[in-house]
């Protein structure tokens, strides 16, 4: 049947994947495919190093989830601005030519790039924004200053770890607004201000370990807007996404596409996060250890993609 259809598209590169499919990006926006991957993106050697310094990180013992979703590599690091905050310095700025501000965000990254290299962590951070700026380039001839390069956060799942389904937004508050319900957190929501152009969102991750059993990716069809048009599912609104605690009875109403995503270490994955999805809980002892991000991007006025965590 069609649902069983609901097929990732892989590659061994980005280059394989576009070749193949001229704007990959669009056929997650339309939710045409559930995921792309390129294999083996981080090459075995650049993985080894990475989790060798990732070993005994007193940030390791922070777990993921709604409240806590781990360790920001910018601020672990201390050498980069926060990708918010280039945003808001780019709202507010005084350069009013594309070549001022790609010139302020190559001097904002070219500071994190040195000290993430000589930490030895550049290796997935730089895997993620090769990958990304291939699929932007695909889709348009954007200047590169329309693409904004962030750290991204390492996130551990322990044993019997989850992240419950739900859908990721910066346009949360509009569920409460139409559907009912707490709003997100004043205070934390203003921070999210300068990203509301843009109306789309991707998550972005390199697989750095994954547990013996368990951790998968289920990726369901189901777009919170359009859950937001009926107001039938409970969803609880917070700063980035909407939960729904009662997904599983939904499922069995709406009967979405779903895949269950396994990836294996060094992979890159990208989905469109609009969508509702979870992460299994993690079974064994292993950790799944992921270094993920969010990209915001919009078609208009321009095309512009911003990875902001
Ligand atoms: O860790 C993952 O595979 C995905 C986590 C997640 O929910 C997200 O990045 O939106």
């Amino acid at each position: 049947m069609a649902r069983n259809l609901w097929l990732p598209i892989t590659g061994g590169s980005v280059e394989e994947i576009i070749s193949a499919h001229a704007d990959p990006l669009a056929l997650l926006e339309s939710g045409a495919v559930p995921a792309l991957v390129v294999r083996r993106a981080l090459a075995a050697p650049a993985l080894t190093t990475v989790l060798s310094r990732l070993q005994g990180q007193p940030w390791q013992r922070r777990t993921a989830s709604y409240k806590t979703l781990g360790v920001d590599l910018g601020a672990y690091l201390g050498r980069y601005p926060h990708p918010l905050d280039l945003l808001r310095a780019e709202v507010h700025s005084t350069c009013t030519k594309t070549t001022d501000l790609q010139r302020h965000h190559a001097n904002a990254t070219a500071a994190f790039d040195l000290a993430a290299k000589r930490a030895g962590l550049y290796a997935p951070v730089e895997a993620l924004h090769r990958t990304l700026r291939a699929l932007f380039a695909a889709r348009s001839a954007a200047a590169e200053a329309d693409f904004l390069p962030a750290p991204g956060v390492f996130r551990m799942h322990r044993p019997g770890n989850r992240f419950a389904p739900h859908a990721d937004t910066i346009h949360a508050a509009e569920w409460s607004s139409a559907c009912g319900g707490k709003r997100p957190r004043r205070g934390v929501a203003p921070n999210f201000r300068p990203l509301r152009r843009l109306r789309h969102q991707l998550s972005a991750l390199v697989s750095l370990q994954q547990p013996r059993s368990g951790g998968e990716l289920r990726l369901f069809s189901t777009n919170w807007e359009a859950l937001m048009s009926t107001c039938n599912q409970r969803g609880v609104a917070y700063d980035v996404g909407i939960a729904f605690p009662h997904w599983p009875r939904a499922a069995a109403m709406l009967h979405p596409r779903e895949y269950n995503l396994t990836v294996t270490p060094g992979d890159v994955f990208i989905f469109n996060s609009n969508r509702v999805h979870e992460v299994l809980p993690v079974v064994g002892q292993q950790p799944r250890l992921v270094l993920g991000s969010f990209v915001g991007y919009s078609h208009s006025p321009r095309e512009e993609m911003r990875m902001w965590s």
